[in-house]
């Protein structure tokens, strides 16, 4: 149907929120965002997209008498429909910086899916970004030129904390640089909080003092309230962890933007890792509901995660599309990324200071760069990737990743190792090694006995689940 026509069908609340002549979206005052959306009931694209963008800005399902002058310059704006492809963009005054939750329930959308989103400079001086990154727990391990290679440990859960605590040392002192507790590991009563603690606390200094190599522990601090969420992780900070050896791990989406915000504002010193159990729901490709992986990681850096999984762009277990795992890990490593519609600029550097842009990817650059001066940039937000992963894996995925700026989190590709945790850990840190030496896997396999049985049984492994 032509524009005009779709116009006329419009009734004047649903008016109220279309202007498809708005001059430059981009002027600053808007957070541009792209849905694919296919209409419920009667409507057609324009009406429901109009719903759309009441219900999420100012609306409701009725024009109210209540509504001011200025409540209506705050009404989002539909402002460029492609019906052939139902997708609708929607400009809201980012000062209202909703979170589109109620929409998803509306009977006037059968389909709304949250593609990408653009954030404009204003936005992006309000929101606190990162704070402690990648940079600092690379300068914090001494880890340059390859990616922090870490585990979560696994049985998930049903370990004590000795036993806990003896994988980690198992998994450090085989090289490892990173142990992370499981998502759904918390003060279960046969490992509880405060003696996971204590014994990771051990287990970390014998591993450090036997490797002489520092190392990290993420601690899940996801709490059924605040207060005890602040409780465990003033319970690490005094349990005696030097600053850099410990992260703050947060089930953001169960948990919420509240939690993962307080997290960055009330400890700026601590990596802040978000874990995205429960994404699937929203951003799965077969539901045509929710949002992508891409804007949840936009979101992630924006609320201030120093990383947050991103997917093994099905190089491992879980679902994701290749493109869109990588679209997102660039979007939220780099200051300038390409999203599916939107560039975004995570920096006022200005185009024309080329040289500067490009120092971004030199860590030392980026961060003194960003660092001297209040807003020139948002710093960046670290993809973490996990998820059916195993030594044979690095390279793969590293390829497809395109660099080595990530943290990954290999849980049975480490503990399932026929030799045990250490054994995985040496094989993890062997497969890098290979891949730093641009070394066949296979070759250098033959000189390192863990990977040669990590290859026999992760490929093995694969005929036989
Ligand atoms: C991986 C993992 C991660 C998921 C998260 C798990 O274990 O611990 O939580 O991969 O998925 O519980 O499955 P494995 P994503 O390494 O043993 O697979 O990173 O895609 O959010
Ligand atoms: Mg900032
Ligand atoms: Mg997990």
């Amino acid at each position: 149907m032509a524009k005009n026509n779709l116009l006329k069908t419009l009734n004047p609340k649903q008016m109220a929120y279309v202007n498809l002549e708005l001059k430059n979206p981009q002027n600053g005052e808007y957070l541009l965002s792209v849905f694919r959306l296919v209409p419920g009931g009667t409507l057609n694209i324009l009406q429901a997209a109009a719903e759309v963008a009441a219900e999420s800005s100012t609306g409701t399902n009725f024009k109210v008498n209540t509504e001011t002058a200025f409540s209506k310059q705050m009404n989002a704006l539909v402002y460029r429909v492609d019906q052939k492809k139902s997708l609708v963009w929607i400009a809201y005054p980012w000062r209202l910086f909703d979170r589109q939750g109620n929409v998803l329930g509306m009977k006037e959308v059968e389909a709304l899916k949250l593609l990408d989103v653009w954030f404009p400079p204003a936005m992006l001086e309000q929101y606190d970004g990162p704070s402690y990154t990648l940079d600092d727990m690379r300068k914090y391990l001494g880890v340059q030129g390859r990616p922090i290679l870490g585990t979560i440990v696994k049985p998930k859960m049903g370990l004590t904390s000795a036993e806990y605590a003896e994988v980690c040392y198992d998994f450090w002192v085989g090289g490892g640089d990173f142990v992370k507790n499981d998502e759904p590991q918390a003060d279960q009563d046969f490992c509880p909080y405060g003696k996971m603690v204590e014994h990771v606390k051990r287990a970390m200094d014998l591993a450090v003092k036997k490797t002489g190599k520092k190392k990290v522990h993420s601690f899940n601090v996801s709490a059924a309230d605040f207060d005890i969420m602040i409780e465990r992780c003033e319970m690490i900070r005094e349990a005696g962890f030097e600053p850099g050896s410990y992260a703050f791990l947060i089930d953001g989406i169960t948990a919420g933007w509240m939690a993962v915000q307080t997290l960055r504002r009330r400890y700026p010193d601590v990596f802040i890792h978000f874990h995205r159990a429960a994404h699937g729901a929203f951003t799965r490709d077969e539901n045509p509901l929710g949002f992508t992986v891409l804007v949840l990681s936009k979101f992630a850096r924006l609320a201030g995660a120093s990383g947050i999984h991103t997917g093994t762009a099905g190089v491992g277990k879980m679902a994701g599309s290749p493109e869109e795992d990588i679209i997102a890990a660039h979007a939220i490593l780099h200051l300038h990324s390409k999203g599916h519609y939107f560039e975004q600029s995570w920096a006022k550097i200005p185009e024309t200071d080329k040289d500067t842009a490009d120092l971004e990817h030199e860590d030392q650059a980026h961060r003194d760069i960003l660092r001297d001066d209040d807003w020139r940039g948002m710093k960046k937000c670290c993809p973490v990737i996990s998820g059916g992963l195993n030594p044979t894996l690095l390279k793969p995925f590293i390829d497809v990743m395109g660099n080595t700026d990530f943290i990954t989190t290999m849980g049975a590709g480490c503990h399932a190792h026929p030799k045990g945790t250490r054994a995985g850990a040496m094989a993890l840190v062997q497969a890098c090694e290979a891949y730093k030496k641009k070394a066949d896997i296979r070759k250098y396999a033959k000189s390192h006995k863990e990977l040669a049985e990590a290859i026999a049984f992760f490929t093995k492994k694969k005929k036989k689940r």
